[in-house]
Order: C-alpha cells, then structure tokens, then sequence
C-alpha cells in the first residue's frame, strides 16, 4: 500500500511540477522499476507502466526491460526496450554492436555512475570523480508508446552542445527553442535550421575544466531533439522519436578529444583511404560530352594546377539511368580511353551511381527483377519513384539477394577490361531521394510533367583535336545492348514473427500521430514511401535513415569486389551513425555563397571531429547558383585544408574550374602546393585517426578545452594538431580576426613567433590568394622539400622538417607512410621526431624502404624568422643531428 500512496503523490506532483506544454502528455504517469537486479558491472530491471495508458501518440507499451552495463571504465550502456521485443531495434547488421571485455572492464573502476529512481522511474548518470550529473531524466515521465518515445534530460544553464547531425547550424548549437530534426533528405542548399542527408544521434557536451561527455542514442528512426529551457528555467534536451528503443551510450572522456575516441569504440574507426584520394579533385553537373571532360583534364594541365582525379556526374548515362553510358556523348570506347589516357599521367577517374534503377528497358532493371531485389508495396506490387531518368525502382538493401545482384552490376559495368575502370566511387540520391510528391501515384506523369530524363545537350563530332591527347578521339560505334523485359512478379513475401525486434505491428507507417519538423513535409514525401516492407520484414518508417548507409557498404563490398587488394574511396551524399569506418562523405548540393563557404567549416569539423568520419569536405567553390572569382578564389584555398579537396558546380551554372580566372588559378596552385607538402603531415594524422580514433582536423575546443574562448569558434581550425588555419571569411575583405589560444605559434610563411594570449588578433594585408596559416610551437612537421604534378611524383620528393618549438623550448611530431593503396601492408615507416636543447632525433619503424632522406630543417622563431638548415639524413634508421 505504500507503493500505491507514493505512487499518488508521485502522480499529483507530475501533473503540479509539469513542464510539458502539451495537457495530454501530462496525463502520462510514466513507469515503475520493479524486480531490480544490481550485479557488478550492471543493472536490470522491469519497467512497469504506472496508472492508467494515456496512449497520446499509439498505444503505451506497459511491459519495459531496462538493461545497464559498465562497458568499459569509461563507456555506460543504458538500453529500455520492450519487453517482448517486438519494437524495432537497429540490426546489428547495420550497426555492430562493440564487443564487451568483460575482464578488462572490471579491472578499473567505471568513471561514469548509473543511478535511477523507481517510481516514477528516471535514471541519471554522474561522473564519480567530481560527481558531476551528465544526465538525469527525472524533470519528467518516460513515454514509450508503439510511435512516440519521449526523454528529457536536464542540463547546466548554457550549455556547450555539438552535434545531433547532419545539419548547417553553427558547430556549437543553440540551446533554446532549438529543434533538430534527423530525418535524411535530399536537401537541395542544405538549409540551415533543417533537416540534411545523414542522421547521427550523437551530441557531445563540452563543460570546460569539469570535462566532456558523449550521449549516443543508437536510433535510426525519425526524431526531434528538441534544446530549451522550460518555464521554471530549467535548461534541458528532449528526445522525441517516432519510434525504436532508447539505446544509449553515454562516453565519460573526460577530453573533447577521448570523447571522440570513444564514440569510435563503439561505431568503428574510420577506415583508412588511398593517399592519392587526397590529391585535387574536379567535378561538375553539366560537362556536355567525353571531349569537354577531357578539355578540363587538358586545360588543367597548361594552367598548371595539379589535377589528380577528374570526375563525372550523372551526365555519363543514357536518359540518366545507372549502369549505361549515353552512347552518343560518351561512348565506351572514348570513356575507355580517356580512363587509359589518365592512368598513363598517375590520375583517376570517378563517376556517381544513384541507388534507383529506371523502370525501362535496361539491364540494370532486367536483372534485377530476375532477383526480385527491388522494393515492393505490402500488396506485392513493384514501387515505382521518379528520380533522374523518370520511372524508377529502389533496391531493398536488405534482401538477401541484393549484395549479389549489386557486386554483379559493378562488375560488368565496371569491368576493367570492358567496362568504365573508375578507381573510386561516388554516390548520390540515396536518402533516399524520390522526386515525387507524396503520394506519387502517377511517376510516369511526374517524370513527362517535370521533363525526367531531362534532355541533355546535342551531341557533338569531335570539336578539335585536344594538345597532348593520342589517337583516342575518333569516332567508335558500340552495339546498343537490348535486353528482353521480364513479367512482374512477386507477391507480399514477409511473413511477421513476434519478438524478433522487427516492429509492432498495425502502426500508421504513413501519418504517425507525431509529427517531426521534417523539411520535406510528410515523412515520405520525396522519398520512398515509409510504409514499404524489406525482404527481412522491416519497415522503411523505422529503417530510412539507415537506406544511405546500407547502399554505402554494399557499394564499397563491390569496389573491393573489383579491386580486392585495395583500398576502396567511396564519396556517400547519405549516412547514418558509424558510415565513416566504410565511407567517406561530402556536404551535399551547398550554394556559391559566402554563407556557405563560412558554413562548410562547422560542417567539415562536425563529420571528422565528432561523427569519425573524417574523409570529408564541401563542394569547393560551390554548387549551386553562380560563383563569384573571389569566393572562389577563397574557397580554392579553404578547400585544401578541407580532408577532401574537390570542386564541384551545379547545371547551368558558370564554368569555375580553377583555371577559369587567373587570380583562381594562383590561389589553387599555391594552395595546392602546401596541401602536397604538408600531404604526409596530413596522412599520418588521419591514418592514426583510423587507428585510434583520435581526430585528426579540430575545433579549437579539442586542443585547448580550458579556453572558453575556444568553445564557440568554428571560422578556424586545427588541421592535424599543429596547423591554426585562419581563412578569411567575408565578402570583400582582407582581414581576419583570428582567435589565437594561450599559447605559442608561428606565422608559417615567415616563421616568426605569434604569442597568444586568448585573445582575437587582426590579421590584415590578406590578398584574394592568401590564406593564414600557423604552426602551434611545440610541433615538428615534416613536409615535401617540393610540390608535384600528382601524387605518384610526390610520393618520390624527398623531406624537410619544419620545427616549432613550444614555450618549453621542445618540440614533437610524427610521420607514418606506406604503399598508399594496400588494404594490408606489409611493411611502413613510423617515425617520432624529437626536438631539444638543439639536437633534432628520430626513431621509429623502418620496414619499409623508401629511399627518402631529411633534406633541411628549418627551425622556426630563430632569427626573428626562420632558420633553415640543410642536413642529409636516410629515413632508413634513426638519425639525428645538433643545429647548433
Ligand atoms: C536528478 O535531478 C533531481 C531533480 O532535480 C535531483 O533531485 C537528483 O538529485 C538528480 N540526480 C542526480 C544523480 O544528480
Ligand atoms: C579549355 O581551354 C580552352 C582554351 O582556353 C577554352 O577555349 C575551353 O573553353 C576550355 N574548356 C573547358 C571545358 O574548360
Ligand atoms: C511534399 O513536398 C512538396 C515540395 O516541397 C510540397 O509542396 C508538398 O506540400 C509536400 N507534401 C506533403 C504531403 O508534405
Ligand atoms: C549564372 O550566370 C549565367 C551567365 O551569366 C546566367 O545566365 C544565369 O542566369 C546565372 N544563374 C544564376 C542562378 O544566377
Ligand atoms: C608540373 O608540370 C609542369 C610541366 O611539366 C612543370 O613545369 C611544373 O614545374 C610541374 N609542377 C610541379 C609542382 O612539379
Ligand atoms: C539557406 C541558404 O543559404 N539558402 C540559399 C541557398 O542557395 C540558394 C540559391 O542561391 C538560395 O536561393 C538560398 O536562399
């Protein structure tokens, strides 16, 4: 009976103390922890629903599990699931779980504390060595119902929040009337304030000298996070999904930097990429033929900026279905030689696949309803979208047949003897994108009324002979390949199991009762429909933020499938949580603005600081709407701080190639020349990065995290731990109020010593094809005594090292190399340098040869400058030598 009056009196102060603006979510008593079971290591318990349902948004689910566990000493995993486990959870197929050691988990006590009150329930966790709360739900009831899941943690006044992505808000987020929707979509200027391609339920909480922490939610169906303070005041972060279980991590740190290492514990280290992955790319919407694309190769080279990969847009294929060549524009034998001709000059080739599959006469389609592996209506009835070439069908990632069906079109099309010899890949549209409204009844209609596939430009003869090209422009026929349309087929081929974690049944797949900020309307407007069942029985309301992903991996098994031994790029517009130990990510269709350009840095910063996944950056010079010679100039220049260097411009637009403007033109090239010597600098950090977990490209937070000055800065960055980068990010100007940390720096062009105080420092006289660089004292970099043409030249450059001495007096730094290319590598180089009292050293591993030797040291602040000192020591074993 004492349970019955705790329970009342818990009941009236819900409803007093409430913060809820909505009267029906008040009704909700929430849950009651019943038969607990606390073990070392962990916690379980039965979550039982208190009073009566109040089945506001779908039923309340009545029977709860909670599970604790004290992963590792600084990893907490807290899950509340159903407790006949049919609410859907992320396959772990998907999303591998991290494994447990449970030995080593026991050895040290955890750094996190889990601690809950029983009715209503609400649990919290503390950090134990200050007893700091890092989370604590008890401000209000749990919700859980079959399409609403409600929890709200409170927070300090004024929080240092980052994360919750994909998004283009400021690096550290608003923390009043903030909402962040994650929901991937085809978002067309990626809209500041909505919702963008990837979902990554993850935010870290930055709280200064007390320390960091992560609070991952493995999730992946649609929600708000919503950040405000309630009318008493109180700050807090407010989950509000469509759906799934609460799954979370919570990540102690207690440094921004060991957050994220941690995060990568539990969704995977990135995975490692070819070096030449880091040379210049271009790309654009709109190059009209195979003779233009091989015209921008050309022209590359008489300007003189190394081009390393040039790239090609939908504009490669027949009415733009995936898998043809348009015949006309590009015909094989062309695309062919061109691939041949860049492989000659050590440059590459890459073209973009969509997932969906024209609805046509084409064999992509053919054999693929010989497999059955497209989605279907739960009538059985093939579902139809309308993406670039009209009609279109989408492979279900999850049948059983798909990954056979895909490596087998990779193969053929990508066939290195016969086919398109790409060496990277590129997707798009894989959210995935539908043009075509909700609820796309007609997509043959859509496809006529919208001109799908567009028409693309005439096709040429050969324009002109282009200088330096062989034999290879003549004209060539190619036998159109016809293929036999086979019969629909298929029936509803899922049959429901209870307790499978495959979703409650008998939901609104469509219109679920919540309604989420999505951008893009209803949940399946200009996507697939949300109702649709995969071959394992899963819903596409529950899985659609992880389409993106699934089509990610599938599509790096098949490059690898193609290239076994290799390392495969594979550049994905859509992700979900842990896609960076696969793929790598650009920022998706931005705008030639200025907003934009500022934008791209949070963005990039996000992806590679926090989601782990750090191959990434934005369409230099951007996308859409018309660049400006400054911005692009600019841009030139920020994008070679970016971990992927690409330009890339939108239909229509005007041309922006660098060489399209000479002061472009200088920028790039100068740009381009510090990016290729500081490329090993760089390859070594993000190598490490794939190693450890430790990011590699910063905020300034995650170098100095006892700087509050440091905590909102996202114009600037550490590229690697030693490089301030200080572009100049407005229209017009040639200045920059630069923030530089307590601490010692160096202008990289002169050498001369910059002492911070914490303070902004102007940096002015910045021309249009300058960008300010400083090293951080303390830091050895070793760099390419000279640029190169591609990567392959750089590769053979000898080294020079660039020494920064701290406040200390010292410095440290690393180089690690390897073939570039292996999955495996059978022998590298890891070299630590060491500088003190004068005297330079090194050590390390030399098991692989390479014949490069140290050329100079140049010693930065001596002299007032910089002193440079020519020494010859072989990267073959440790050396050292006294400077003097
Ligand atoms: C959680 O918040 C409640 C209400 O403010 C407070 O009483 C409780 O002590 C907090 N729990 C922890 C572990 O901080
Ligand atoms: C390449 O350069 C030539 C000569 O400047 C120019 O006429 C042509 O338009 C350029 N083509 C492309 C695709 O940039
Ligand atoms: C779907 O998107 C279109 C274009 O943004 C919009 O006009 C329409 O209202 C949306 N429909 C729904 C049902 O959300
Ligand atoms: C871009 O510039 C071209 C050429 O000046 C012009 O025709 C076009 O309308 C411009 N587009 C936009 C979006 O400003
Ligand atoms: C690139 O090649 C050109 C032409 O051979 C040469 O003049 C230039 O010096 C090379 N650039 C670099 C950075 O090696
Ligand atoms: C949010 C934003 O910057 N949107 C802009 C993106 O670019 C388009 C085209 O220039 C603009 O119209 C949008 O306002």
């Amino acid at each position: 009976m004492m349970v019955t009056t705790a329970l009342l009196l818990w009941s009236l102060l819900a409803l007093v103390h409430s913060v809820s603006s909505s009267l029906s979510l008040d009704n909700c008593l929430g849950y009651r922890a019943v038969n607990v079971e606390e073990r070392p290591g962990g916690l379980s318990a039965d979550l039982m629903l208190v009073g009566q349902p109040c089945n506001t948004y779908g039923r309340d689910i009545e029977n709860l599990r909670l599970e604790v566990e004290y992963e590792t000493e600084t990893r907490l995993h807290v899950i509340i699931y159903d407790a006949d486990e049919n609410v859907y959870q992320v396959p772990d197929s998907v999303f591998p779980r991290p494994t447990v050691h449970h030995q080593r988990r026991n050895e040290n006590a955890p750094e996190l504390k889990f601690s809950y009150e029983d009715s209503p329930f609400s649990f919290a966790v503390s950090r134990l060595s200050n007893g700091e709360p890092i989370f604590n739900s008890s401000g209000s009831n749990l919700i859980f119902q079959c399409q609403y899941v409600n929890l709200r943690t409170s927070l300090p006044q004024n929080p240092n929040l980052y994360g919750i992505g994909e998004h283009s808000d400021p690096l550290r987020l608003k923390t009043t009337g903030y909402t962040r929707t994650l929901w991937n979509r085809d978002a067309y200027t990626i809209p500041a304030g909505t919702n963008l391609y990837g979902a990554h339920p993850l935010y870290f909480d930055h709280r200064g000298e007390t320390g960091t922490h992560g609070v991952f939610l493995l999730n992946s169906n649609g929600m708000d996070v919503h950040i405000d303070q309630a009318g008493d005041g109180t700050q807090f972060l407010e989950y509000n999904l469509l759906g799934g279980v609460l799954d979370f991590y919570f990540l102690a740190g207690p440094t921004p930097k060991e957050v994220s290492m941690q995060y990568a514990e539990v969704a995977g280290l990135p995975a490692m990429v070819p070096y030449w992955g880091f040379g210049f790319h271009q790309c654009r919407y709109g190059y009209r033929d195979i003779f233009e694309v091989a015209a921008v190769v050309s022209n590359y080279s008489h300007a003189n900026i190394p081009l390393e990969t040039m790239w090609t847009d939908i504009d490669y294929m027949d009415q733009r279905k995936v898998f043809t060549l348009d015949e006309r524009r590009f015909p094989l034998q062309k695309v062919r030689a061109l691939v041949d001709f860049l492989h000659q000059r050590d440059q590459r080739y890459i073209v973009m696949v969509d997932p969906a599959v024209a609805h046509s006469d084409n064999t992509a389609f053919t054999r693929g309803m010989e497999k059955d592996v497209f989605m279907r209506r739960q009538d059985g009835s093939l579902y139809e979208g309308a993406v670039w070439p009209g009609p279109t069908v989408f492979p279900d990632w999850f049948h059983p047949s798909t990954p056979d069906y895909w490596i087998n079109e990779f193969a053929l099309f990508f066939d290195a003897e016969n086919g398109v010899d790409i060496d990277a890949l590129w997707i798009d549209m894989n959210e995935a994108a539908n043009f075509c409204d909700w609820p796309c009844s007609d997509p043959v209609a859509f496809a006529k009324a919208n001109n799908l596939p567009p028409d693309p430009p005439s096709a040429r003869p050969n324009p002109s002979s282009l200088p330096g090209f062989p034999e290879v422009f003549q004209p060539g026929n190619r036998n159109k390949r016809r293929i036999k349309q086979s019969p629909r087929q298929g029936q509803g081929k899922y049959k429901y199991e209870d307790g499978k974690k495959l979703g409650i049944q008998g939901r609104d797949l469509i219109d679920p009762p919540y309604t989420i900020a999505n951008a893009a309307g209803s949940l399946s407007n200009k996507t697939i429909n949300t109702d649709l069942i995969h071959a394992n029985g899963l819903a596409e309301y529950d899985t659609h933020n992880l389409y993106g992903t699934m089509m990610s991996s599938l599509s790096r098994e098949a490059m690898l499938h193609r290239r076994p031994e290799k390392r495969p790029l594979v550049i994905t517009r859509s992700t979900f949580a842990g896609a960076g130990a696969r793929v790598a990510h650009w920022l998706g269709d931005n705008a030639s603005t200025w907003e934009k350009y500022r934008t791209s840095i949070a963005q990039m910063l996000a992806f590679a600081s926090i989601f782990q996944i750090p191959m990434v950056g934005s369409d230099v010079c951007g996308f859409t709407s018309n660049t400006t010679e400054q911005l692009c100039s600019r841009w030139a220049m920020l994008g070679a701080f970016n971990p992927f260097y690409r330009n890339h411009n939108e239909y229509g637009m005007i041309s922006q190639e660098f060489y399209q403007w000479e002061s472009v033109a200088e920028a790039a090239r100068k740009a381009i020349e510090i990016r290729y010597q500081l490329l090993d600098y760089m390859y070594t950090a993000f190598y490490r990065q794939t190693r450890t977990g430790e990011p590699w490209l910063l905020p300034l937070f995650f170098v100095y995290p006892d700087e509050p000055g440091t905590f909102g800065i996202d114009l600037q960055f550490f590229y690697g731990g030693a490089l301030l980068v200080s572009p100049v990010t407005e229209d017009g100007s040639t200045s920059v109020d630069a923030y530089f940390p307590d601490d010692l720096f160096y202008d990289w062009y002169t050498g001369l010593p910059v002492r911070g105080r914490g303070e902004v420092i102007r940096l002015s006289d910045i021309s249009y094809t300058d960008i300010p660089l400083h090293v951080r004292g303390g830091s050895i970099i070793p760099v390419r005594a000279q640029s190169a043409n591609t990567t392959t030249e750089l590769r053979k450059r000898d080294f020079r090292l660039i020494i920064a001495p701290g406040l200390d007096g010292r410095a440290v730094g690393e180089l690690y190399l390897d073939d570039g290319e292996s999955l495996h590598q059978p022998a590298t180089l890891e070299v630590t340098f060491r500088y003190e009292n004068s005297r330079v050293s090194f050590d390390g591993v030399f098991t692989l040869q390479t014949g490069l030797r140290i050329e100079s040291v140049t010693v930065f602040g001596r002299g007032g400058g910089q002193e440079v000192v020519a020494v010859d020591l072989p990267l073959s074993k440790p050396g050292g030598v006294d400077l003097g």
